[in-house]
């Protein structure tokens, strides 16, 4: 029998077979997707790799416990939000090659992609600043009563910077739906946590913002889809942030070029014991939810998708560089309308009344138009 220390944390609490099979899968593709990434990365067919592996379970239970129609805003190492959320891989694959078919049409390679159609919001490459937006996807769903959570993945390293202080901050004072997901890997690129902060761990953070915090062994990918269900079904009737601390190990190098010399080799040999895919598969296989034949087809089949992907992202031709097409993907078209100073529409006024007065005006043409910051609402603006 099959049986490491770890299997014997995983609960099923309620899940069906069904269910812990589509887990299964879903933890599996990213691993063999990255899999073939470092190959193509050493045939020089690519370029760059952020790696994620031994951290899968975070991203694909998120995704998975999510609906489709809510926001996930992922980072460098969250390669199973995408395939979660069903993009076909050789989407992908034309972005991580800089092929026109990408989500970014050449003008990256990695993970700084978005796409509305999948509700994901591409990373902001400082790393911080994207959990402020995800604040912002959270208050239009507050504002137009969509019973929906957002979720911001985080590293400890990004913790550091302000913008994290300053979006939970605003989540927690105006309870907004954002599950703040740290992936806790103990470093910053070859920064250790000991030098980011002082306290123990995240969910202490918490404490000090007036929310709630979770602690979730982030290599356990029923640990982490159960808590992110409980999380979202509840925060759905009862909008309000929560940061959920996963713990976990980053197997490779931040990305490929950089290396690993910096961490000691007995966390690789601790961690490597915890491999999320390892550890889950000996889990089923122990339960007899699905035995090695499964495991072969469902592995030849991800094979297939992967290989057919990559073939249709290879004979895609190289990008063209075109202005025209640069400006079009970056401003939303607009027709500007003048409005021209006559004698009934113009009148002496302060450059302060003027400014406060556009705003109002603002405010009254776009319903959805929030202004925010401190001696707002109630207080008329201090100016
Ligand atoms: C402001 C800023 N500094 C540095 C970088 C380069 N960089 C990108 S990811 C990263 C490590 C971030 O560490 P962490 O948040 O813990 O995430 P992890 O890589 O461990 O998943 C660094 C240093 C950056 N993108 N932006």
């Amino acid at each position: 029998m099959l049986m490491t220390e770890h299997s014997l944390h995983f609960r099923r609490e309620n899940l069906s077979d069904e269910v812990l099979i589509d887990l299964y899968k879903a933890l599996l593709k990213p691993r063999m997707i990255e899999e073939k990434m470092l190959v193509l990365l050493r045939q020089g067919k690519l370029a760059k790799w952020f790696s994620g592996i031994g951290q899968e379970a975070i991203s694909v239970g998120t995704a998975m416990a999510l609906h489709r129609e809510e926001y996930i805003l992922p980072m460098h190492r969250n390669l199973g939000v995408f395939t979660v959320r069903g993009i076909p891989l050789n989407r992908l694959f034309s972005q991580f090659t800089g092929k026109p078919g990408g989500f970014t049409k050449g003008r990256d390679r990695s993970f700084h992609m978005g796409t509305q159609e999948f509700h994901i919001v591409g990373m902001i490459s400082h790393l911080g600043p994207q959990m402020g937006v995800a604040d912002g996807v959270a208050l239009g769903n507050l504002l137009k009563k969509n019973p929906h959570v957002t979720a911001v993945f985080t590293g400890d390293g990004a913790s550091s910077e302000g913008d994290f202080h300053e979006s939970i901050n605003v989540a927690a004072v105006w309870d907004l739906p954002v599950i703040f997901v740290i992936e806790n890997n103990g470093y910053g690129l070859s920064t250790p946590s000991s030098e980011q902060f002082r306290c123990k761990q995240f969910i202490d953070k918490a404490i000090g913002y007036g929310i709630e915090g979770v602690q979730v062994d982030g290599n356990n990918i029923l640990e982490v889809y159960n808590t992110v269900n409980e999380l979202a079904a509840s925060m759905r009737e009862r909008p309000r942030p929560i940061i959920l601390e996963c713990m976990t190990f980053r197997m490779r190098g931040h990305e490929e070029a950089s290396g690993t010399k910096y961490v000691p080799q007995e966390l690789f040999e601790m961690w490597g014991k915890k491999d999320p895919i390892k550890t889950y598969e000996e889990y089923l296989l122990n339960e007899g939810v699905i035995d090695t034949d499964f495991v072969d087809r469902i592995r030849a089949g991800i094979k297939e998708e992967i290989e057919k992907g990559l073939s249709i992202a290879f004979a895609e031709k190289e990008i063209e560089p075109d202005d025209a097409r640069e400006l079009n993907d970056r401003f939303a078209p607009y027709d500007a309308k003048p409005i021209l100073a006559t004698s009934e529409n113009k009148s002496e006024k302060r450059f302060l009344d003027a400014i406060s007065d556009g705003m109002k005006q603002g405010m009254e043409r776009h319903p959805n138009l929030v202004i925010m910051g401190q001696d707002i609402a109630e207080y008329g603006g201090a100016f």
